[in-house]
């Protein structure tokens, strides 16, 4: 890496840390407010993608591409991008048409804030500015790399993963879900934009199959832990600490690991799942142990 990001030594939080502050520059660089009346719209852009969140997705960009050294300017530009998706996504999912959720980060959300209309417009400007900062040679010099971060960014993002996954969401508040098709919700909902995270560093790197094979194999582990994580907070977890409502997959009814497998199996299966995802990484050796701190991060977090 030409300027680095942090030493290879560094531990979770740290790395975490560093992601939060280095990130919001580039979003903030990137979502400066123009003059005109336009303005309100990059004012509600900025007051989600810059809210409070753990910028997880961020940190998985930005440790794998430290595994390959990648320039820290075109790092930073696809972890400030996948981070404006995620801002989006969550926006639009609080939505009265959604989950009509009033909290998001402890703060409030988007439309409560600000008003319906604008609130689907900022994330609709979040979505599309970040395939413009994906497509900009600053993110990196060769015009293939670039049509590849925004093609995987799109499939990810799309109705073959976030879009569709969010779809059948919506239909399993309706419908009983078994066991196989949460998981392929949850693959696709959550699984896919964190898939395209820990991908992006060997896009950028152009790195070997190989390579680019065992990030996917930690990424889908990783993903569905993630999922049942959060499962297990909205049940166990405290408003105060996720800053959203919790308990309301429960109320809604919907099924979701916790509900069908219970909290001790729920629990049990994340634990697998993350020693099946550290597996994945046996061939980067000592290289990857962030990637490791960061997906026992992911089981034990509160928030
Ligand atoms: C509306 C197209 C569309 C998609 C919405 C991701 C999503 C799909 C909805 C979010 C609902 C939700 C609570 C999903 C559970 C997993 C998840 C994405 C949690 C929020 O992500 P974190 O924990 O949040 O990384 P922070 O705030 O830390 O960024």
């Amino acid at each position: 890496m030409t300027e680095t990001l942090w030493p290879d030594s560094v531990s979770v939080d740290d790395a975490a840390a560093i992601t939060v502050r280095l990130t919001d520059a580039v979003l903030d660089r990137l979502l400066a407010v123009p003059p005109g009346l336009e303005s309100r719209v990059y004012e509600a852009m900025r007051y989600s993608a810059l809210s409070p969140g753990k910028r997880l997705r961020p940190l998985l960009v930005l440790a794998s591409a430290r595994l390959f050294g990648v320039a820290r300017r075109s790092a930073l530009q696809v972890a400030a991008a996948i981070e404006m998706v995620h801002a989006y996504s969550l926006i639009h999912d609080d939505l009265p048409a959604m989950d009509d959720s009033d909290l998001r980060r402890g703060r409030p959300t988007s439309h409560k804030q600000f008003d319906e209309a604008t609130a689907v417009l900022a994330g609709d400007g979040l979505l599309t500015t970040a395939f413009e900062v994906l497509a900009d040679p600053d993110t990196h010099g060769d015009p293939a790399v670039r049509a590849e971060l925004v093609a995987a960014l799109a499939a990810a993002a799309g109705a073959a993963g976030m879009v569709g996954g969010q779809m059948i969401d919506l239909i399993a508040e309706k419908q009983p879900l078994d066991i196989g098709a949460i998981t392929r919700l949850q693959r696709m909902k959550t699984g896919a934009l964190i898939a395209f995270s820990c991908e992006a560093g060997a896009i950028l790197a152009k790195a070997a199959a190989e390579l680019r094979l065992a990030l996917r194999g930690y990424a889908h582990d990783l993903g569905l832990a993630f999922q049942i994580a959060d499962d297990l907070l909205d049940i166990e977890g405290s408003s105060a600490e996720t800053g959203k409502p919790v308990g309301a997959d429960a109320a809604a009814g919907k099924a979701t690991f916790v509900s069908i497998l219970g909290v001790e199996r729920a629990r049990a299966q994340a634990e697998l799942l993350i020693k099946q995802a550290v597996a994945h990484l046996d061939l980067y050796e000592e290289r990857a142990e962030l990637l490791r701190q960061v997906a026992r991060f992911v089981v034990n977090r509160r928030s």
